[in-house]
């Protein structure tokens, strides 16, 4: 079976599993902090995922969030980049708006990507190259946007921090207006569906969005971290996801000139490590 085909089934049994194992109390746990949160679905889906994968192809390397694989041995061959469910918090709390997110790499390239609605139904998809779907329906290529007349996604948390407020407040000060959905990944999607005209946060994991960059990519929309450089399978990092005149916009106009404190601030939040807790 093709391997897109596979992936689709995957996660699409994936959901089918939450769905029924919602239904019971869950087991939660705090991981780095207080409000960082695990539960036994998050660890059961993954365990789904991984042992599914290693299944069928024992050579295909791993990289999930609640602990299978974190370290690539090299980016050759076919990476799965894998959130069992993002948005815990959504999860936990709302019993909606969290995804499964998928991206599979080939050779360190993008070749397929999946985030998946789990109460919604609703899958977003991409073979890289051939488009973008929300189920059967294709995206359209995003519209470009300026930040004056645009609604942009971050989460309000950030305001409410020193050295992060001082590079995000200006940038929401001269936007349209603000929304946060608890799930990058959905997030993602929603600039790819142009609900969103930008997404950004100061640290996202490679599972958070490996999925939804694709399919947000597809529709011309870019992605980087706020230094405007490319983003790696190995490291967290910053995130601005936007359609392409808005990056442009926001790193020209408002980025740019805080490349210092945005730089110390990854060194001194990641450095080069995968999980920074
Ligand atoms: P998660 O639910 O899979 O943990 C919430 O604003 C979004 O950011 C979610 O997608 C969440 O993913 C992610 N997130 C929350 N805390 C994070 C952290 N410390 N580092 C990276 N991503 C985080
Ligand atoms: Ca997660």
């Amino acid at each position: 079976m093709a391997l897109y085909d596979f992936a689709k089934g995957l996660i699409l049994e994936a959901g089918n599993k939450v769905r029924f194992m919602m239904k019971e109390e869950l087991d939660i746990e705090t991981k780095s902090n207080p409000n960082d949160l695990v539960t036994n679905v998050d660890k059961a889906t993954e365990n789904y995922l991984y042992e599914t994968i290693h299944h069928n192809y024992p050579n295909h390397q791993v990289i999930g969030e609640e602990g299978h694989g974190h370290h690539l041995k090299d980016t050759s061959g076919i990476i799965w980049v894998i959130d069992p469910i993002d948005g815990t918090l959504n999860f936990v709390h709302q019993k909606e708006n969290f995804a499964i997110s998928i991206g599979i790499y080939h050779d360190g390239q993008p070749y397929v990507g999946f985030v998946y609605d789990v109460m919604k139904d609703e899958l977003y998809h991409t073979k890289v190259g051939e488009g973008s779907y929300e189920n059967n329906r294709q995206l359209k290529l995003i519209q470009n946007t300026n930040l004056k007349t645009s609604i942009i996604g971050i989460n309000p948390n950030w305001l409410t921090k020193p050295v992060v407020s001082d590079i995000f407040a200006p940038i929401v000060s001269d936007a349209r207006s603000a929304r946060a959905y608890g799930s990058a990944a959905l997030e993602i999607i929603s600039v790819a569906k142009g609900q969103l005209a930008a997404y950004l946060t100061p640290r996202l994991q490679p599972w958070d969005y490996a999925g939804g960059l694709m399919i947000l990519n597809e529709v011309g929309g870019i992605g980087t971290n706020l230094l405007g450089e490319s983003l790696e399978l190995n490291r967290p990092n910053s995130i601005l996801m936007a359609n392409e005149k808005l990056h442009e916009e926001i790193l020209n106009n408002y980025l740019n000139e805080q490349r210092e404190t945005i730089a110390s601030h990854h060194q001194q939040r990641f450095g080069n490590k995968l999980r920074e807790d």
